[in-house]
């Protein structure tokens, strides 16, 4: 990619998942040098800090759900409420908003936070999971198993209402990249509205770099495009430090490939990196591969 200013924000929210540490990612990933590193790839790199909700996340209150079931709503919609304005400032400098997580339900803020400046937003969603429950199909009542649910407009209309009112996504948009862990109700909801993905069978088959490449071709018309990746679509071999693992995963050898060919287009306008949780970590390894996967999503390359 060409030079661009990263903002880097730390989004250390734990309230859409049950496992305490995953607010410690951000810095986490901060310790192993982001900052530079990305700085060494020749980017203008500013750490705008981390974005606070009124709760902290150091206390559980995994026993909080509201009347449709959701644990801690009221916790996520006003740390997604806070997040998608700090994006959206990123935005309005024209700057590239690099989300730090934090749980998965941080995209629900950071992807809103996009949606006045992008209507045509396309999704790279490279995740073990689908991401895409809403309050009547989820198994778990966690709200980080239904970020692109809620983007799409179904379940809560509260959390589909979030900066501002209605869908953020348009199902065309959307590719699922890396999956091998979805919940009927999702796979219902895929094939019903036919939104592209490619399953982990599908990138052992294909490569992911075959795979990241389908994917912008068929995202090509949108107006830009954001990346979620979270950090449990590596493979549990590689990746301990995260709060649902499953077996069978991409390797990372093969992450920074796709994610290369990824860095070439000049439509990626904003990621987020989730659910890396120094907590069930190994020495912080999964912290200094995030930093790793960041640097290729920045054009980092062996030549
Ligand atoms: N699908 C499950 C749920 O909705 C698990 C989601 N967990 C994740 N997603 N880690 O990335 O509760
Ligand atoms: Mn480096
Ligand atoms: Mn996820
Ligand atoms: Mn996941």
């Amino acid at each position: 990619m060409s030079v661009v200013k990263i903002d880097i924000i730390g989004a250390p929210t734990a309230f859409g998942q049950p496992k305490l540490g995953v607010s410690l990612g951000p810095d986490a990933v901060r310790f192993c040098g982001l900052k530079k590193h990305l700085s060494e790839l020749g980017h203008d790199v500013a750490d705008l800090g981390n974005v606070y909700g009124s709760y902290r996340p150091e206390y559980g209150t995994h026993d909080i759900k509201n009347d449709e079931g959701l644990i801690n709503f009221e916790q996520v919609k006003d740390f997604s409420e806070r997040l998608a304005s700090t994006v959206e400032a990123s935005l309005n400098r024209n700057h590239f908003p690099f989300i730090v997580g934090g749980d998965h339900s941080l995209s629900i803020g950071s992807i809103s936070g996009m949606a006045n400046k992008y209507n045509n937003l396309g999704v790279l969603w490279i995740d073990a999971h689908g991401d895409i429950n809403n309050s009547e199909t989820s198994p778990s009542g966690n709200i980080h198993g239904m970020p692109l649910g809620v983007l799409l407009g179904e379940g809560s209309e509260e959390l589909v209402n979030i900066h501002h009112e209605g869908a953020k996504l348009k199902h065309e948009n959307i590719v699922l990249i890396g999956v091998r862990d979805l919940d009927s109700g999702e796979k219902t909801y895929i094939k019903e509205h036919g939104i592209k993905c490619y399953t982990m069978s599908d990138v052992e088959r294909l490569g992911l770099d075959v795979v990241i490449t389908k994917s912008l071709k068929y995202l090509q018309d949108c107006d830009g495009i954001h990346l979620s990746l979270d950090v449990d679509s590596l493979d549990p071999l590689e990746i301990q430090g995260t709060g649902t693992k499953v077996a069978g995963g991409i390797f990372l050898s093969e992450m920074l490939i796709g994610l290369n060919i990824l860095s070439k287009t000049e439509l990626l306008v904003s990621a987020d990196l989730v659910e890396v949780n120094p907590l069930l970590d190994d020495c912080n390894d999964t912290a200094e591969k995030a930093v790793k996967i960041a640097e290729y999503i920045f054009g980092q390359s062996q030549l």
